[in-house]
């Protein structure tokens, strides 16, 4: 066993943490098709993961124009409060923690997906070069409709009623999903936004959507409740920025005053290369940052124990091999091996490739 401060006790804002190992937020595509609603599988599969320091959900619409790929969970409606009470009771049975990820896709989603066969709404009227899952087929994200600014007000006040959602769930927080190029980060870029009122042009403004976003949540819950995912150097969903670094530092600048419980930054490319581009520094936005620091991207048992140890960061974030260990924590302590991710179960399906994944002690009874 180790005694690496990895698995000793944190605290993030209001929020307690047996250990410093972070489930992160994964979509998986198996809500109720019906009303986006969590159900029982679900409940079994987090319940199976309350070994986590912290459970973050997976991206979880706050409306149903929030939505971009079929069967990803809501936290808009009473229903769906209920499955992720089931959710919340029975991580919390275990002793574990839970916050969920408040998530608006913007252009990330298609007319199929959305109210009315709508189209999906942005800061811009540009189209990303991406894909969605519409339930059918993999189909490109089609150009959006830019936002009027009389709208704004209306999606503000959705991320606020999602975080009165959350704490009617039983959440322990809520995580704000301002990463990976849906709707918040599509606000804050250069290459998405090309608004030229109140929310577009200098970074005061690209940001002014994000500080809406903060003061409705924080307004309903307190800053120790609430953690934000930025990914400053992903290009995923097609985003991009002329200046990342300066943009971010300013962004990191701003969530100081909201005393927020962590900090959660994809290092490099979402699921990708680790790389950082010139002129890029995660340590510095990391060190501007007034709360707890959550890294994620690629760790393993070494680099891990390596990036608590070092005061690097305090609490790091594992997304696949959450995936295939339902027993993570208890194999990173004993640097036992993983299982294997299974690719083709990732999005949509049922229990193969969601809940069937052994722990050792399963595996080791299996074996005799
Ligand atoms: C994978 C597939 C669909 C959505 C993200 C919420 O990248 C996602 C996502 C990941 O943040």
């Amino acid at each position: 066993m180790s005694d690496a401060k990895l698995f000793s006790p944190a605290v993030a804002g209001a929020i307690e943490m047996k250990n410093r190992v972070v489930m992160a937020p994964l979509t998986r595509n198996r809500a109720q098709p019906e009303n986006d609603a969590p159900r029982d599988l679900n409940v079994e599969y987090y319940e199976q993961r309350a070994d986590a320091g912290l459970i973050i959900t997976e991206a979880s619409q706050i409306s149903p124009q929030g939505k971009g790929y079929a069967w990803t969970p809501g936290i808009y409606s009473d229903d769906q409060i209920e499955g992720w009470k089931k959710v919340t009771d029975a991580v919390h049975a275990k002793g574990g923690k839970i916050v969920i990820q408040l998530w608006h896709v913007g252009r990330i989603s298609h007319p199929v997906l959305q109210p009315g066969g709508a189209d999906p709404v942005a800061p811009s009227a540009i189209a990303a070069d991406s894909k969605t899952f519409d339930g059918t087929q993999f189909v490109g994200t089609p150009k959006p409709r830019a936002l009027d600014a009389s709208e704004i007000p209306g999606i503000i006040e959705d991320y606020r009623t999602a975080t009165v959602n959350a704490r009617k769930a039983g959440f322990d927080g809520v995580e704000i999903h301002a990463a990976n190029g849906y709707l918040i980060d599509q606000f804050l870029r250069d290459s998405s936004n090309k608004r030229d009122d109140a929310y577009g042009g200098s970074i005061e403004n690209r940001t002014r959507f994000l500080k809406e976003v903060l003061d409705a949540v924080v307004g309903a819950w307190d800053g120790g409740h609430v953690g934000i995912r930025l990914s400053p150097f992903s290009n995923a969903n097609d985003i991009s920025d002329s200046n990342p670094q300066e943009l971010f530092s300013q962004v990191v600048r701003l969530l100081n005053p909201y005393n927020l419980a962590y900090l959660h930054l994809v290092e490099g490319q979402t699921g990708g290369s680790r790389e950082i581009p010139e002129g890029g520094d995660l340590g510095v936005l990391y060190a501007l940052f007034n709360g707890a620091r959550m890294a994620n991207n690629g760790y393993d048992h070494d680099s891990a124990i390596e990036a608590v140890d070092s005061g690097a960061v305090d609490l790091v974030a594992f997304g696949r091999p959450f995936i295939a260990n339902p027993d993570l924590v208890t194999r990173l302590k004993k640097n036992a091996a993983l299982n294997e991710l299974d690719r083709d179960t990732l999005y949509g399906g049922g229990a193969k490739g969601y809940t069937d994944y052994p722990t050792l002690e399963q595996a080791s009874v299996a074996a005799e």
